[in-house]
């Protein structure tokens, strides 16, 4: 099927669909893979895929781009807060991130998992969009209807949004060491339900460094990404240095962003962007929803939930030595003319 984007999506099969179906047993629909790129994505993505490229962006939006797992919804909360909530007293502020700061591609990862799936989200949409029809894309509907300034996030690269996306809008794209990301990733896989990952780290690492995850290849969606960093219109932001100094990293999304806030305002939007604040706001924004439709509840008890460690450098006390080797291998190879580096990489 040829998209508006100019790639052509093809529905993953045979022994090689059988095997991650096998491993991921949310993957009921099956995946796609587009050429050119070799981008994985699942199986509703075409139905979504010309809407989503034809989506018209404004001045005033604010989208942040990355792969899966690398501080998106950290960058949300920053980027949201710092437009919307600068003095911490915005009456919708404890609505669930997905809520106040629409993820636009996230209709296809619903229609994956079994009928129903939507309805936390369908809930939560009552009152932001008039009449949602559940069929239109829920995510894209909820996006149409934000009102500005928009703060919009999405997991696919550069070559399947607008063309014109730089021209007419700020991009924020965040970054994360691929040793961490793997970690993560796998743990996403196994808490949600709608993935529903049964298989080994060993495997999960093969599956990372064969670009068969989902919005991957990582490389290709970095490589996108890394020689767009110095248009004026993006920015390029890296976990590990939201990490070791988030007060640095707000200062310069304010000058980005042109939000003007003061280093008083600052530092409180750092301390309520922390990892045990935003922990607890999502537990009170959770509160009383059946979330065992959703996600492993034996998994989260033992692993944790979405908040899972929020470190950088963290998967030098999981990975083995070969796994790690794996992966910088793999790293080598595709950074060689790149020129990037990941702190906490050895
Ligand atoms: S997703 O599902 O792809 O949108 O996930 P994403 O938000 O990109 O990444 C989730 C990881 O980010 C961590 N996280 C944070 N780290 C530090 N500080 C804050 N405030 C924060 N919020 C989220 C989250 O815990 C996931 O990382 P891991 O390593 O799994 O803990």
């Amino acid at each position: 099927m040829r998209l508006a984007s100019g790639h052509v999506a093809v529905q993953l099969e045979g022994e090689e669909l059988a095997k991650i179906q096998r491993d991921f047993e949310g993957y009921r629909k099956g995946l796609v893979r587009l050429a050119p790129g070799g981008w994985v994505l699942p199986a509703p993505y075409p139905k979504y895929a010309d809407k989503l490229y034809n989506t018209k962006f404004r001045e005033t939006d604010v989208v942040i781009m990355t792969y899966p797992k690398c501080g998106t919804t950290w960058t949300q909360e920053v980027v949201w807060t710092m437009r919307n909530n600068p003095n911490l007293d915005h009456p919708k502020a404890s609505a669930p991130i997905s809520v106040r700061s629409p993820f636009i591609d996230s209709d296809m990862l619903m229609a994956m998992g079994k009928e129903g799936s939507t309805s936390l989200m369908s809930e939560f949409l009552k009152g932001v969009v008039p009449d949602p029809d559940p069929n239109e894309g829920i995510a894209l509907q909820l996006t149409a209807h934000t009102p500005d300034p928009r703060t919009i996030k999405t997991h696919l690269p550069f070559s399947l949004m607008t063309p014109d996306l730089l021209d007419t809008t700020k991009v924020i794209y965040v970054a994360r060491n691929p040793k961490d990301v793997v970690l993560s990733f796998l743990h996403h896989t196994r808490f949600m339900k709608n993935i529903s990952y049964v298989g080994s780290l060993e495997q999960f690492v093969d599956y990372f460094v064969n670009d068969q995850l989902i919005y991957g290849p990582y490389w290709e969606h970095l490589r996108e990404a890394w020689p767009r960093r110095d248009h004026p219109n993006m920015h390029f932001v890296f976990y590990e240095d939201m990490k070791a100094d988030p007060m640095a990293e707000l200062r310069k999304l304010n000058h980005f962003l042109g939000t003007d806030l003061t280093e008083e305002q600052l530092e409180k939007i750092v301390q309520y962007t922390s990892f045990e604040e935003m922990k607890k706001h999502e537990q009170d924004a959770l509160q009383g929803k059946n979330m065992a439709t959703f996600v492993n509840e034996e998994v989260v008890k033992k692993d944790g939930g979405f908040y899972r460690k929020g470190e950088a450098g963290g998967w030098k006390d999981r990975l083995t030595d070969m796994q790690a080797a794996k992966i910088d291998a793999w790293t080598k190879k595709n950074t060689l003319d790149l020129g990037i580096n990941f702190k906490y990489s050895i």
